[in-house]
């Protein structure tokens, strides 16, 4: 026994110099977050034609949320709600997501399946089908609904953005699904809906005849600024919030949209274009979502928009090379979400969506938030790596790992909307 406890100091001694030896390669555990040199090399090496070096990111100056096209500084939170705001999403429409059409269109939903006791009693599930009509023709597209059985009054919801693929109502019982993770959502108090974007607007260059928008257009081609697929999806993920206004257990007001790299820049747009939505949860969004366009770190316009020409209008390919030109930067998307809330999380391997440039344009849209009387995170020093942090509205967290999402991410995630919807 005596002889252990003196083994301990020595134990921890050599603990604390590997963790050194350790932290002086990569960090510690209390220091703001930095790339890894060892993975920044070897990012380079793979691929020598993307920027992965923090000092070769190019000087820019961000355009300021609050100074309008005319240079008019935006005072009071009328002037934002009454001009700038449009202004600024009249500019992301037409330069980066499209516009989506104003065509009259009827909708519905059919129940197509449902089990009442879900996960052991906890939840009810459905499986709908939203039905999009004009005049004669319609267009449909599945999605699943779960709502806590025993909450004693309406409660929050999330609506996912599933990128990967469709989890039927069968599925979604059967086997757990980080990616989703309907059980540990309804654990958690909240009600959760959630679609496959390409069964709305299908995810590949060629696409579209099947997809929404064609639908919209009556098999015309998309004019240059009209809408592309993360608008659709997005467009897509209101419809189902259209559902979720309908059913008495859910409170529609305290709804989040969620999605994870393409369909984490989806549910920054979603919420941009729909103001119901009362938080934005964008995982590893990158390039597009939340990472600011400028630093042309890791995956660049040029690139996104050559590889996703579905993704974005026509207007956003001209940028590539010549982001300093953009009239708008990805920190004006969260500044659109404002006053309500935006959660952004990176993945410390992650770097072709710039976790630097996540961050960094969630402390740039702090200005509105302040003219929105609101709290939100501003401190340019992003947090140590595995550390969440909130303020107010925003919440940040970066984790180990790569490109994913997952119960870690989730769980931090509902922490965040805890403290705004709960
Ligand atoms: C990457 C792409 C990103 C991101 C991601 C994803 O390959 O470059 O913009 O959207 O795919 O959606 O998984």
């Amino acid at each position: 026994m005596q002889r252990n406890l003196l083994l301990i100091p020595i134990v921890l001694t050599i603990a604390t110099m590997m963790f050194t030896a350790r932290a002086s390669i990569s960090q510690d555990a209390s220091s703001s977050w930095q790339a890894d040199p060892d993975l920044v090399e070897k990012l380079t090496r793979q691929r020598r034609e993307f920027n992965y070096v923090e000092s070769k990111v190019p000087t820019y100056t961000l355009p300021d949320p609050l100074v309008t096209r005319t240079g008019q500084h935006v005072g009071s939170p009328k002037e934002w709600h009454d001009g700038r705001r449009g202004e600024l999403l009249d500019l992301f429409r037409d330069q980066v997501y499209g516009r989506r059409p104003d065509t009259e269109y009827s909708l519905r939903f059919e129940q197509t399946a449902e089990v009442t006791q879900a996960f052991d009693g906890a939840a009810t599930g459905r499986e709908m089908k939203a039905i999009v009509e004009i005049g004669e023709r319609s267009f449909s597209f599945p999605f699943v609904v779960f709502l806590p059985n025993n909450a004693s009054r309406p409660t929050p919801a999330v609506v996912h953005i599933n990128n990967r693929y469709f989890v039927p109502l069968a599925t979604a019982l059967e086997k757990p699904d980080p990616f989703w993770p309907v059980k540990m959502l309804i654990d958690r108090g909240y009600a959760t809906a959630s679609f496959h974007t390409s069964h709305v607007d299908p995810d590949k260059k060629d696409g579209y005849a099947d997809g929404i928008r064609a639908f919209f257009a009556g098999g015309d081609p998309p004019s240059d600024t009209a809408w592309r697929s993360l608008s659709a999806w997005g467009w897509a993920a209101s419809r189902v919030l259209d559902h979720l206004e309908t059913i008495d257990s859910i409170d529609a007001a305290r709804v989040a949209v969620s999605g994870h790299s393409r369909g984490g820049k989806t549910s920054l747009w979603a919420a941009c274009e729909d103001e119901r939505f009362a938080i934005a949860y964008s995982n590893n969004s990158g390039c597009g979502g939340a990472a600011l366009s400028r630093r042309a770190y890791g995956e660049t316009v040029g690139r996104i928009t050559s590889s996703f020409p579905h993704w974005f209008c026509k207007p956003f390919s001209n940028y590539a090379g010549r982001e300093h030109e953009l009239p708008i930067d990805q920190h004006e998307v969260i500044a659109l979400i404002a006053p309500r809330g935006v959660y952004v999380a990176s993945a410390d391997e992650d770097l072709w969506a710039d976790p630097k440039g996540e961050y960094a344009s969630l402390v740039a849209a702090a200005p509105v938030f302040e003219l929105l009387g609101k709290r939100s995170i501003e401190s340019p020093r992003m947090p140590p790596l595995g550390q969440q942090r909130i303020k107010g509205q925003t919440g940040y967290h970066i984790r180990s790992g790569g490109h994913g999402l997952g119960e870690l991410d989730w769980g931090l995630f509902l922490d965040f909307a805890d403290t705004l919807l709960k």
